[in-house]
């Protein structure tokens, strides 16, 4: 075992919080099987060896987008080749098929959009909910809803956005927009973008409101290792906050991005290796002891990268997905659909057993589309394998 370890194994096995420089210590270390190890104990200690996935459809409803992040391919000026955006009609239509199909929830994300007025995001999820009533609406991400908050003229109510929003239909907020949390990186990647302090302040007003949330960081371009773990300490923090004050929503999941550079301003860097992926899952995992749910996202990390990852920390790989713009891993298509017995093999062949959840991670009770969920009152898993074998 690398020495530098040591002392943070010790505390892992004990269960005590790691400090800053010892994130910084895992990250630089080369002894991937050790931080692979204290991971997977860490994993194991709260869900066994249940893995979770869900039936779920991404909605990518514009590429129009006021900003120019370099890190982005995505986005697209007006008048520019390719550039689209979904009716609200077209969006509902998604979603009854998706829900059509069995899925449980549609992730809903896009550009920032110059002129869209706030009764088009009002409007289509209550067109959402309408056309299929029981499926769960996690869309936008902070900095969509900053955006919402100053189209609509209302730049410091972003409460008000977000009650709004949530009566119209919205379940819960993704995890999107967060980048790296250094003024630094922002400045270089992706200036323009609001800072950590108003994506913190977004999701903090979410979880008063009782919405639960996700946090995401982008690995893997111009970020140093302490970068990162400055990101995941102010996450740590803000979970600390949210738990403390007993607000009923929190975050639930972390999902690390790794840095797509094909297609974008900074394609000259070459993207972080499987390597710094499993270390990356596993340091999250590790560093954020009071998240419930580290998730391998395998549109980004790849189906194969994700099995491995079930032994570095994770215990969900996201689900179905189905339709993806944002990054194409390999210029794959955006047509990226997964079935559910090949999600259900991938884990099973990697050792673990495949648990489909909702968005709440309720566990799903399935009848062919139809669904139901184990009523457990809270948000959190079954904690022990017996209860979800
Ligand atoms: O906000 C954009 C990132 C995010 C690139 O909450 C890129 O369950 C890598 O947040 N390389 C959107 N990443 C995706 C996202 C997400 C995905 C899956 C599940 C959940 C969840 C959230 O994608 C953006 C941005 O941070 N992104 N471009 C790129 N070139």
């Amino acid at each position: 075992m690398d020495a530098t370890l040591k002392p943070i194994a010790a505390k892992v096995f004990e269960g005590r919080r790691l400090e800053p420089a010892e994130g910084v210590a895992l990250l630089q270390s080369g002894d991937i099987w050790t931080i692979g190890r204290l991971a997977d104990h860490a994993r194991r200690r709260r869900h066994g060896l249940a893995a979770y996935y869900n039936i779920n459809r991404h909605i990518n409803y514009t590429n129009l987008c006021a900003l120019s992040c370099r890190f982005c391919s995505f986005y697209r000026k007006k008048g520019q080749d390719g550039v689209y955006e979904y009716s609200t009609a077209q969006i509902a239509d998604l979603a009854r098929s998706a829900a059509e199909a069995g899925a449980t929830e549609i992730h809903i994300v896009g550009g920032l959009h110059p002129w869209l007025d706030f009764s088009y995001y009002t409007g289509t999820l209550s067109a959402i909910r309408a056309a299929a009533p029981k499926l769960h609406i996690k869309a936008f991400t902070a900095v969509e809803i900053v955006h919402l908050a100053r189209i609509d003229r209302r730049p410091g109510d972003l409460r008000g956005v977000l009650a709004d929003l949530a009566a119209a239909g919205l379940g819960s907020l993704p995890g999107g927009g967060a980048e790296v949390f250094d003024d630094r990186v922002h400045d270089q990647a992706f200036k323009g973008k609001i800072r950590s302090d108003k994506w913190i302040e977004v999701h903090r007003t979410a979880h008063e409101l009782g919405l639960f949330s996700n946090a995401t960081i982008l690995y893997g371009h111009i970020e140093s290792p302490e970068d990162r773990i400055e990101h995941l300490c102010l996450l740590r923090q803000a979970q600390d906050e949210a738990i403390s004050a007993g607000h009923r929503g929190r975050f639930q999941t972390v999902i690390p991005l790794p840095f797509v550079p094909d297609g974008s301003a900074l394609g000259h860097l070459h993207g972080p290796t499987g390597l710094d992926d499993l270390k990356m899952l596993a340091v999250c995992r590790l560093m954020l002891d009071n998240f419930e749910h580290v998730k391998a996202f395998w549109i980004m990390q790849t189906l194969e990268l994700s099995q491995l990852a079930l032994s570095f920390g994770v215990d969900d790989i996201d689900g179905t997905v189905g339709w993806y713009d944002i990054t194409r891993v390999g210029g794959s298509d955006t047509d990226q659909h997964v079935d559910v017995p090949t999600l259900r093999r991938a884990i099973r062949e990697a050792g673990f057993i495949p648990i489909e959840r909702d968005t709440l991670y309720r566990r799903v009770i399935r009848d062919g589309a139809d669904w139901d969920v184990v009523a457990c009152g809270t948000a959190a898993p079954p904690p022990t394998v017996a209860a979800t074998a």
